[in-house]
């Protein structure tokens, strides 16, 4: 994305749409006129509701948005929201690290502690790269959760800057969330502690202070929660970490002259991508595995890319699991896009590849993302269940009204979410503990077509109940905390809180949120 580009593309229309407004006698008072004079008396921010009725092609007549999007003079290329810069291909000379396991500080319970610290790592063999880490210098370790446990974690901010311990996906109370209510100052301390109360899943974790996300995310905070539970004992599927059950992290990432990872430079307001895909933070990456059924956890930790992936043979792969927890049946597929914080758990199964054959997963473009090295050994005899779950969206659950609407809008530093942005002081919504309630999602196109935001609430899994009134796809018929809201589309969902407290939801563009497309519901 060209940055300057957008910006002078903006500022174009900024002027013409204030031309045409002194100029256009017959046009009524634009619908952002009125509705900035109606918004007046509320805590609504100024700056980016007047830049909504800019963008809103009802504030524009028609004619004038007609010839604007017509003119050659304008480079159309720039008004592209999904130019994305590809991923080069890895060329598979680094066998893919497996973050560890953490260990409990306690025989007798479950305690951790997590520091969150700055550190240098060879991403690039013979260089150091300054980066973030837990307990580490880059990434985190993997937390192992069992449901209905007591888990304590003392956390510690060993940055030179504010950072909060944010539980991806994780049930657990308002206080305990890491929310921007949370924050750490550098060299403070704090320990929590919560009863696991949801079913097997893979979760994650990452810092959320306010407007400092993206940046912190970026230079490596990040790491994954496995939550178990007797089902997923019991199932049979793929587990024994780092053989057959893989963690897989994928990021991308601006690498500079020296290697290193210059945020400032590399930050684009709508969103960081880069060239360089790193998976568990492992450049060119290979997985060796044996014949045998492999299940890979997918999780898109990039700031904004979206990923879908394949197989480069277009071999079907199985879908087992969305972000909360099993599908009721595995779901085969073809490719599966996971957009920022989303995860799935996919089962591959090379008992019959040859050791001879390239097999790799790529992306849409086609980039080679982590080759597989297949040896000769047959592996561990495993399951992939016809029944995994007891998933359902009940009849009441699809009947009941839409109590909560949320619209999606903008783009670079003027996104929002129902006009407003992002304001600690300002509880949006409130919900009762236990109630399920309906939520909308629209995201509302602008006048260059909009984008894909992924919207993610914390604290809670909710249940998809439809995509444009539609039932949504197979492999989302199950627990969700993330999903994907394509330009125009309305997602209703089904959610209920099993703790009380304040909790955040927004987009998952990491930029989208630190620029306030974010708000707060407080749950009594
Ligand atoms: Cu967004």
């Amino acid at each position: 994305m060209k940055k300057k580009n957008l910006w002078l593309m903006l500022f174009s229309l900024m002027v013409m749409s204030i031309l045409s407004a002194c100029t256009d006698n017959d046009r009524e008072t634009s619908a952002a006129g009125s509705r900035d004079e109606q918004d007046t008396n509320e805590e609504t921010n100024m700056e980016g509701e007047s830049m909504e009725g800019m963008m809103d092609s009802n504030s524009m007549g028609e004619e004038h948005m007609d010839s604007m999007m017509n003119d050659d003079s304008m480079d159309n290329e720039h008004m592209d929201h999904d130019e994305i810069i590809s991923l080069t291909d890895s060329t598979g000379e680094n066998e893919l690290i497996i973050p560890p396991v953490l260990k409990s500080d306690s025989q007798e319970q479950t305690e951790y502690t997590l520091r969150a610290q700055t550190g240098q790592t060879e991403i690039f063999d013979g260089v150091q790269t300054i980066t973030y880490g837990y307990n580490g210098s880059f990434l985190g370790p993997m937390l192992q959760f069992e449901k209905g446990e007591t888990v304590t974690i003392n956390l510690i901010n060993e940055l030179d800057e504010d950072t909060t311990f944010h539980w991806h996906g994780l049930e657990v109370s308002g206080n305990n969330d890491g929310s921007p209510h949370n924050v750490l100052k550098p060299g403070e301390e704090s320990t929590i502690e919560f009863e696991v109360t949801q079913e097997a899943a893979t979760l994650w974790f990452h810092p959320h202070p306010k407007g400092q996300t993206s940046e912190q995310v970026y230079n490596g905070l990040a790491g994954l929660i496995y939550i178990n539970d007797e089902n997923s004992k019991n199932l049979g599927l793929p587990n024994d970490y780092g053989e057959n059950d893989i963690p897989l992290i994928f990021q991308d990432k601006v690498f500079d002259d020296e290697k290193q990872l210059n945020y400032d430079a590399a930050a684009n307001e709508d969103g960081t991508v880069g060239d360089t895909s790193l998976i568990n933070g492992t450049l060119n990456p290979k997985l060796s595995v044996d014949k045998e059924k492999v299940r890979l956890r997918l999780l898109n930790g990039s700031n904004a890319r979206n990923y879908t992936f394949k197989l480069n043979t277009d071999d079907d792969f199985v879908q087992v699991a969305t972000d909360g927890g099993f599908l009721n049946e595995p779901v085969l597929m073809k490719e599966l896009t996971l957009t920022p914080s989303e995860r799935a758990e996919i089962i591959i199964d090379f008992s019959e590849i040859d050791s001879s054959e390239e097999i790799a997963l790529i992306d849409e473009e086609g980039s080679t993302l982590l080759p597989f090295e297949v040896s000769n050994e047959i592996g561990e005899e495993t399951n992939i269940p016809a029944e995994m779950n007891d998933f359902s969206v009940t009849e009441e659950e699809k009947n009941l009204p839409v109590t909560k609407e949320i619209e999606l809008f903008g783009m670079m530093d003027m996104v929002t979410i129902n006009g407003k942005k992002f304001d600690p002081e300002r509880i949006d919504f409130t919900q009762e503990q236990g109630v399920t309630e309906v939520w909308e999602i629209y995201n509302k196109p602008d006048m260059m077509g909009g984008m894909i935001h992924p919207f993610h609430i914390h604290g809670a899994q909710f249940k998809i109940i439809s995509r444009n009134g539609e039932t949504p796809p197979e492999n989302e018929k199950g627990w969700k905390d993330s999903i994907s809201v394509a330009p125009d589309e309305t997602v209703r969902i089904a959610i209920q809180f099993k703790d009380k407290g304040i909790y955040m939801f927004h987009c998952h563009i990491l930029e989208h949120e630190d620029n306030g497309m974010m708000g707060q519901i407080k749950v009594e």
